[in-house]
């Protein structure tokens, strides 16, 4: 018997907020901000007009650190607490969904669909909700590019992009992640933004280097509907920068 695909809770809540306009997604990285310490980000965030709560970000995050992650954010905020897996190490059940990501670009078949195929049976034993994801590191890449054994798509091959992002959506995706790399030292490239949204269906994700509200503006002009940041709450707190962004974020909404 076959039934068609399961938009989970979490899938749904992003089509309702995409209605309204942008999407802000804050990542943290429990390792660098554990349990209660993510929970006051999380909830600053929110407060701010954040929209999600993705939890990940460094390379061997245990499974304790985590579920104590998930569950400190759970308590503190509404909105829905999501991984951003940099492996099969540190899924929760805690966590309301998963970013069930295939990083297109890179060269380790691993990252692509291997570790998917060997995790595919826990998340489902978990019941957690999984997003299918295709992510696409774009220059520099940072340390996603490395560790992720990437080949970058250079910042002028817009139509490169394009290619890899329409690939993901006919192969039954559900999001394109642009990805620069986390602190990266500036954004995907609005004009690249512009190409990939103009020829896909699906909701188009942009992260990596969004330090101020100018960087948001151009992005979202450019059509990007979600856009995540890190490292500006971790190096600066929910100071200017990240409310400037959350301010263009909520001005695309409409107020
Ligand atoms: C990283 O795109 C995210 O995966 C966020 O990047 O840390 O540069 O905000 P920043």
């Amino acid at each position: 018997m076959t039934s068609p695909p399961r938009i989970g809770r979490v899938e749904r809540y992003l089509h309702e907020r995409l209605e309204r306009g942008p999407v802000h997604f804050t990542l943290i990285d429990p390792d660098k901000s554990p349990g209660e310490h993510a929970a006051r980000v999380a909830r600053g965030a929110v407060e701010l007009g954040s929209d999600l709560i993705l939890l990940g970000g460094s390379t061997g995050i245990s499974r304790e650190v985590m579920d104590e992650a998930a569950l400190a954010v759970k308590r503190a905020v509404q909105v829905p607490v999501v991984i951003f897996p940099e492996g099969a190490t540190s899924l929760t059940p805690k966590a309301d969904a998963l970013l069930f990501m295939s990083l297109l670009n890179s060269r380790n078949l691993e990252l692509v669909i291997r570790t998917h195929a060997r995790a595919a049976p826990a998340v489902r034993k978990m019941g957690l909700e999984a997003i299918p994801l295709g992510y696409l590191v774009i220059a520099p890449g940072m340390r996603v590019g490395e560790v992720g054994q990437v080949d970058a798509v250079p910042r002028d091959e817009v139509d490169a992009a394009a290619g890899y992002a329409l690939a993901a959506e006919l192969l039954g995706m559900r999001f394109v992640y642009l990805e620069a790399g986390s602190g990266a030292p500036a954004p995907v490239p609005a004009p690249m933004v512009r190409t990939v949204r103009a020829i896909l269906s699906i909701p188009l994700i942009v992260g990596g280097g969004i330090r101020s509200g100018a960087d948001a503006r151009a992005l979202l002009d450019a059509g990007a509907q979600i856009l995540v940041t890190g490292t500006i709450a971790e190096e600066e707190g929910l100071g200017e920068g990240f409310r400037s962004i959350l301010a263009e974020v909520r001005r695309g909404r409409g107020g």
